[in-house]
């Protein structure tokens, strides 16, 4: 009886629940139902949202396989790159040098690395503290400062495992200091709006975190080779040891990112840091 009884609900609870939740992946439950159940979010095509808090009387887990992730749409200048005339430079691409895997944490892999690239960034988006990294993801910088997915065009930057909100956006690169917004900024899973770090120094969480370029024109400093968030003569005995051995491709030494590690990298690093440039990113 008990078991006809448990049936009976099991029955009644997937005609119920199921046709609601869409596709997804019910398993593990006797089939007396959920102790709780808690939708995260609505569900929607490119949205995840998980059931749970079955106390073993139902489902045990329940989830729905789909994609959870914001867009983000930005553009960037890196000091070490910049060429004037809304471009910067692509010899890394073009002298083969740029790697199929990024340098950054997640890894992130194409092949081939598309035309008109200057280098990998990483995008973090953080939470309103400023400091909790929240999603991050590794993305192509074009020489017209586009921040683009793998395929080169893609200007939609999809962040994943998080869903619509408020976030910081940090853009990183492996030798110039990090930039961060100024404010959060909604981001959800359709269409970005351009977040723009080119056009003047109050688009940073801090002024000073931007460099002026040329006039008028904003960008991430160059010359924190080792990424400690200062350029100091730490980074200058990086630069030193390589340049003395010649080194050239993808070198972290190679500031201005022209392929070859030479005086012109130690000109740009001289220059910022004797400015005493620091990262305002926290
Ligand atoms: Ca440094
Ligand atoms: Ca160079």
């Amino acid at each position: 009886m008990i078991l006809i009884r448990k049936i009976a609900l099991a029955a009644a609870f997937c005609l119920a629940v199921v046709p609601l939740f869409g596709q997804g992946k019910y398993s593990g439950g006797d089939g007396d139902g959920f102790a709780s159940l808690t939708r995260l979010m609505t569900l929607t095509s490119g949205t995840v949202a998980k059931y749970y808090g079955g106390s073993g009387d139902g489902f045990s887990e329940a989830s729905v396989d789909a994609v959870w992730y914001v867009l983000a749409r930005v553009n960037l200048w890196l000091e070490g790159a910049w060429l004037g005339g809304g471009a910067m430079r692509t010899d890394l691409k073009t002298g083969g040098s740029i790697p199929t895997t990024s340098p950054y944490t997640d890894g992130r892999t194409t092949d081939p690395v598309p035309s008109g690239i200057t280098d990998w960034v990483l995008v973090e988006l953080r939470g309103s503290d400023g400091t909790t990294v929240r999603s991050y993801r590794s993305f192509f910088l074009k020489s017209n400062g586009m921040l683009v997915d793998t395929d080169g065009s893609t200007m939609n930057c999809k962040m994943p495992a998080v869903g619509d909100g408020d976030y910081y956006i940090v853009v990183k690169h492996r030798n110039h200091l990090a930039v961060m917004s100024a404010e959060e900024q909604a981001l959800s899973h359709g269409d970005a709006s351009l977040y723009d770090f080119t056009i003047e120094s109050g688009q940073y969480n801090d002024a000073s975190g931007a460099k002026e370029i040329e006039t008028g024109v904003w960008g991430a400093w160059a010359g924190d080779v080792n990424q400690d968030k200062v350029v100091t003569t730490t980074d200058y005995t990086s630069w030193y040891n390589s340049a003395r051995l010649g080194e050239s491709g993808y070198r972290d030494t190679d500031v201005n990112l022209d392929g070859v590690v030479t005086t012109s990298d130690y000109t740009m690093w001289y220059n910022n840091a004797r400015l005493g440039a620091s990262s305002t990113v926290p």
